[in-house]
Parts: structure tokens; sequence; C-alpha cells
């Protein structure tokens, strides 16, 4: 077993084995100048900012022999899993399944839909492609949990009131104890980041802890 203490409200217990890593939606699309992200208006700049922390956390956690699970939103060619509502939402310059600079946005297989470089996934690690903001929802992702006796997730990833912020709430529903590392998620609003963070962790941890990098580091480095 390992103890975050730093964590909060309240120090984090998990067992490695038991423990996955879930870095949500760290995509060029995303991520990088002229994808989904920059069409919706928003400045990329602040999400790369938590790049050299998350490649960190993949790191620790790999040396730790803990599942690693990237999640990427994207839909199929076709459209079939993309609902006219969330298509037709808001007003961006360009709209999912549109072509852009990286290929069609948010589209599976597009060099936009794809995990940044510097955090791509190794062999052997699990790779979910998510039709909605939470990785539970049409996706393997329980199965692939329970067939590995998963208890416990560290969350990492973008953004953090969107689709981390979905996910973990999908995941405490599911029983899960969920930590989310806060220097290794963004969001494009760091207002809405702060508030998520005090929503998770109020009430005793209604829906989960979060931490600092360091902090985990040091519980799995004990
Ligand atoms: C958004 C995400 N924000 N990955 N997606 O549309 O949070």
């Amino acid at each position: 077993m390992a103890t975050v203490a730093g964590a909060f409200p309240f120090a984090f217990d998990f067992n490695p084995a038991t423990t996955a890593l879930i870095v949500i939606d760290m995509q060029r699309d995303f991520v990088e100048p002229g994808g989904f992200g920059e069409t919706l208006g928003n400045d990329v700049s602040l999400l790369q900012a938590i790049v050299p922390t998350t490649a960190a956390l993949l790191n620790l956690c790999r040396a730790n022999q803990m599942t690693i699970i990237h999640t990427r939103e994207c839909h199929k060619p076709d459209l079939s899993d993309l609902p006219d509502a969330k298509r037709n939402r808001g007003a961006p310059s360009l709209r999912i399944g549109d072509p852009g600079p990286m290929g069609r946005i948010l589209i599976a297989g597009e060099p936009g839909a794809e995990i940044i470089p510097e955090l791509a996934p190794q062999p052997g690690e699990i790779v979910i492609d998510k039709p909605g903001k939470g990785a539970f929802y049409a996706t393997d992702l329980s199965g692939l949990l329970s067939e590995r006796k998963i208890t416990s997730l560290i969350f990492a990833g973008v953004t953090t009131e969107v689709c981390v912020q979905t996910t973990m709430r999908e995941a405490n529903d599911r029983g899960f104890d969920s930590l989310l590392v806060e220097d290794a998620t963004e969001s494009y609003f760091p207002e809405f980041k702060a508030a998520t963070l005090c929503m998770i962790r109020a009430q005793g941890g209604i829906v989960g802890w979060t931490t600092r990098f360091d902090d985990l580091a040091e519980a799995l480095n004990d």
C-alpha cells in the first residue's frame, strides 16, 4: 500500500497493483494550435504547460508497474456516433468532422485526434476512443478495469472541468476511489480548474481526492 499524505481533503491510500492512471484527452486537437480547442476560441498554451508534469507522472506510474490508460475524444469518420446536439452546439470556426490543419476535427485516425508525441502511449498501454465527455460512456472502460481488478484511479489530462471531471464523477458512482493530480490537469479557464478542484474535494471528498505531483511521487518512492 502507498499513502499520499499531502492529498486533499485527507490522505489517499492506494495499492499500485490495483490502481490505474487515466490520462484524459491529451490530443493534438486540444493542446496544439489549429485544433478543436483553438477553433472554439481558446488559448491552447495554457494546456501545453502541464505536458512536462504529465510526462513525469506517466513515467512514475510506469516505473511502479501500474495500469496505464489513455483516452481520446473522437468520432467515427461517418459521424454515426456524433449527436447533432454535439456537432451543432455553439459557434466554432470549424465543427467536429470538418477539415482543419490537422485533418478532420476530432475524427479517429486523423492527426489531430492523436495523443501529443511527448505523451505517446507505450506498447501494452490501453487507448480508449470515446465519443462523449466521460470515458465510461459508450466504451469498454468498465470491463477493462474489472478484468484487471482495478479499484483506484489516478487522473490527469484535459480539460479539468469537462472530460476529466465528468469521468471522475462517472468513476465515483461506479465505486472507484479517484485522485486527480492538480499540476497534471488544466483548463482553458483557470477559474474553472480552481473551482473543479474545490468541488471534487469538498464535503469530505464527495467526488474524490486531489494532490500535487510531488506528493504522489513521494508516496510511490518511499
Ligand atoms: C472538451 C475535453 N473540453 N477533453 N473536451 O470539449 O475536455
